[in-house]
């Protein structure tokens, strides 16, 4: 019965997706003492209420010596709203089950000890494995400082991401592609290369048709400033943002700003990814899906930024020594230096495969 409860709770949790950042996705089920469900809710950022207030004020005195399911810990410091654990007592809440801890320094741990102290049974750890992985980037990032970045390719079985005359359209089909635009819904910024951009003149937008509290961040690796004004990032800049960072300063900066494009210098370029990251950071960027190319992927794993990996896999061999790998950069001399990855998921998508996992020892420093 907790278990289908929590289920709920992160059920509801989901329904922010695209919606939280740079908050966390929660969800609260309230369960009065004859097991009736009697208040849900879940987390908006541009609400401003939490979860567990809108579940409560649906609830109201059925409130009264029920149990909430929440999937985050609830927060006992005054932020853009009161502590939900005042909330929580105050409604006569008996028992709070909840998966995880709150990261959030201000929270962690806090909020827990804030209900025992009132007398409520808290029960802490249900399903915390989902829970941890439904609020992956939020935790990343509250711990970190810097956003979660997910690296997402397509390669044929070969492992090319194109020709040797650079055709790329396309490797995946359509429900990989289909399925790497509900995972652009997912984060708060993409990112490639400028070799991409001009191999590919993308668009990079958002397709997925949900709601979104931010535009997707359209951001470029751009070191030699080679974006055309004509291309389609250039002429949309202005109806969805475009993030350029580049390591020059040459002259037709000025036409790609009037068109609308921001441009940030890092005087390390490529070869300083962290301070890129760390400028995102500042924008409360919490998430980064990173769409290629090689050279940009290989930059990333090199600099151990990657978070997590979605690779899909066509049934199809390009060939060709000259034809480009998804991962350059420098890569790894032994076997056993290679990138592992672990908590491996495998899914068919149409005749492709997506492979999505997590690297093996990930540095949180
Ligand atoms: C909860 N329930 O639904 C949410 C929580 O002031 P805010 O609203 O921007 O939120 C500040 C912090 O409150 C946020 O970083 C996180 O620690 C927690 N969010 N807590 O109990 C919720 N959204």
């Amino acid at each position: 019965m907790d278990r289908q409860l929590m289920a709920r709770a992160l059920e509801l949790a989901a329904r922010g997706i695209g919606q939280v950042s740079p908050g966390p996705l929660v969800g609260t089920v309230i369960v009065d003492e004859s097991g009736e469900v009697v208040g849900e809710g879940f987390y908006l950022y541009d609400r401003v209420k939490h979860a567990e207030t809108v579940a409560l004020e649906q609830a109201g005195s059925r409130a009264q010596g029920a149990t909430a399911y929440v999937s985050l810990e609830p927060h006992a410091h005054h932020g853009r709203t009161p502590p939900c654990t005042e909330v929580l007592i105050k409604a006569g809440i008996k028992r709070v089950v909840a998966p995880i801890e709150d990261p959030n320094p201000q929270v962690s741990g806090r909020g827990f000890a804030h209900l025992r102290e009132a007398g409520i049974d808290v029960c802490v750890g249900l399903m915390a494995e989902e829970a941890s992985r439904l609020n992956e980037a939020y935790i990343h990032f509250m711990r970190t400082g810097r956003p979660f970045v997910h690296l997402k390719m397509a390669v044929s079985l070969d492992g090319k991401v194109a020709t040797r005359t650079g055709d790329s359209r396309w490797i995946a089909g359509e429900e990989a592609r289909a399925r790497a635009h509900e995972l652009r819904h997912q984060y708060d910024a993409i990112l490639v290369g400028s070799g991409t951009v001009l191999a590919d003149d993308p668009l990079l937008t958002d397709r997925s048709g949900r709601p979104r509290r931010r535009p997707l961040l359209r951001v470029i690796l751009d070191d030699r400033l080679r974006l055309p004004n004509d291309y389609q990032l250039s002429q949309t800049a202005r109806e969805q943002p475009v993030l350029l960072f580049t390591s020059s300063d040459a002259e037709p900066a000025s036409e790609l700003k009037q068109l609308g494009v921001e441009l940030v210098r890092i005087e390390g370029g490529a070869r300083d990814l962290l301070a890129m990251m760390n400028e995102l950071a500042a924008r409360e960027i919490q998430s980064v899906l990173a769409e290629g190319g090689g050279t940009l992927a290989g930059a990333l794993m090199d600099t151990g930024l990657i978070d997590k990996v979605t690779f899909f896999i066509a049934p199809m061999i390009i060939g060709g020594l000259n034809a480009p790998t998804a991962v350059a950069g420098t890569g790894a001399s032994r076997i056993k230096d290679a990138f592992q990855l672990e908590d491996i998921e495998i899914t068919r998508r149409g005749r492709d495969v997506e492979v999505t996992g997590y690297p093996r020892s990930k540095d949180e420093g």
